[in-house]
């Protein structure tokens, strides 16, 4: 299904972010014509530097302001929209759910209104695996149930529904993924909430100790960032209607403490980790059941844990020599 890429016109928002830079890169690389829309702080724009004279576009607007959405959809005309900007710390959105809301719940109903104005035939919307909150059986399937334990969660939620009903509504195809832990270059280490194998390889690089919270024993299925840009880009182009929603992950788990081990070994004589008692609101055990997405679309995350880490760290290596 790849080669319906080639031509596509794809708007990706949030496209200079972690995951958006990647899914620009593999877009591009089989020859879809891309607008960004991504902060206009431009705090993002680095990640896109490298594509510099691509068929790319960029334009430095909010998402959440009314009308910016509107005027990309109706400028530019895209074949399909990749909706990745969102406010993405969980912690963030139990200190700031109005902020939540804003930008996880209302920018997703703008981004209707303009799909449904301008007749757009498929988004790709990033979900989460905080949908579910603490799974009752794993691996986790679609049809488990939601709890989710935080605004982010909830609003993930919420979009997702609000994505499903406009779809049946207005005609518009809609892929939903729960995305699971995602790790690989440019994902900001900068705050403690940051995902946990950037926070690791920061601490690693620098010879300091990485802090585990709890005794190591908690799982997380974590998927390379470039499996997840190669299902958006699948995603926007492949042959399905109505709604879904379907995990995006490995299915494969490892614990923390096997996850130190593996940086360990990339950083022999690094200092031990320091423990802390677990975060109140951690879940213990995460693990996607990923056989929906195949089916569907054939897809399945093939790179594994230790090479997507290998990857990263020899990125991270080059990046700061
Ligand atoms: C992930 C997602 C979150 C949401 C959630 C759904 C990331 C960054 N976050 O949260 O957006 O979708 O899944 O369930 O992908 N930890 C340490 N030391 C550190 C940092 C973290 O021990 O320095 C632990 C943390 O307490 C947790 C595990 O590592 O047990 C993973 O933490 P995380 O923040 O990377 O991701 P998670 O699963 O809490």
């Amino acid at each position: 299904m790849l080669e319906a890429i080639e031509g596509l016109r794809v708007l990706v928002t949030g496209g200079a972010g972690f995951i958006g830079s990647h899914t620009c890169d593999y877009l591009l690389e089989h020859g879809a014509e891309i607008l960004v829309l991504d902060h206009p702080d431009g705090r993002n724009l680095a990640n896109l530097a490298h594509l510099n004279g691509r068929q790319l576009e960029v334009e430095g607007r909010d998402v959440t302001e009314e009308g910016n959405l509107m005027w990309a959809v109706g400028a530019f005309r895209p074949d399909a929209i990749i909706h990745l900007a969102a406010l993405v710390s969980v912690q963030e959105s139990i200190d700031n759910p109005a902020l939540n809301f804003k930008r996880n719940v209302e920018a997703t109903h703008l981004l209707i209104d303009a799909v449904r104005q301008h007749r757009v035939g498929r988004i790709v919307y990033a979900s989460s695996a905080a949908v579910y909150g603490e799974p009752q059986k794993l691996p986790v399937s679609e049809n488990a149930e939601k709890k989710p334990m935080s605004p982010y969660g909830a609003a993930k939620l919420a979009s997702e529904y609000l994505l499903a009903a406009a779809s049946r509504c207005y005609g518009f195809s809609c892929i939903s993924y729960r995305y699971f832990n995602v790790f690989g270059a440019r994902q900001d280490p900068g705050s403690p909430y940051s995902g946990v194998i950037s926070i690791f390889l920061k601490q690693f690089a620098a010879g300091r100790p990485v802090t585990i919270f709890g005794d190591g024993s908690q799982t997380r299925d974590f998927i390379y960032v470039k499996d997840v840009a190669r299902a958006n880009a699948l995603a926007a182009s492949a042959p399905l209607e109505g709604p879904h929603s379907m995990n995006l992950c490995r299915g494969q788990a490892i614990s923390l403490a096997r996850l130190v081990g593996e940086f360990q070994r990339h950083f022999p004589g690094a200092p031990a980790p320091c423990y802390e008692p677990f975060r109140p609101g951690d879940i213990l055990h995460s693990e996607g059941d990923p056989r929906l997405v195949k089916r569907k679309l054939g897809y399945s995350a093939l790179t594994p844990l230790e090479e997507g880490l290998d990857q990263f760290i020899h990125s991270a290596v080059i990046a700061s020599p």
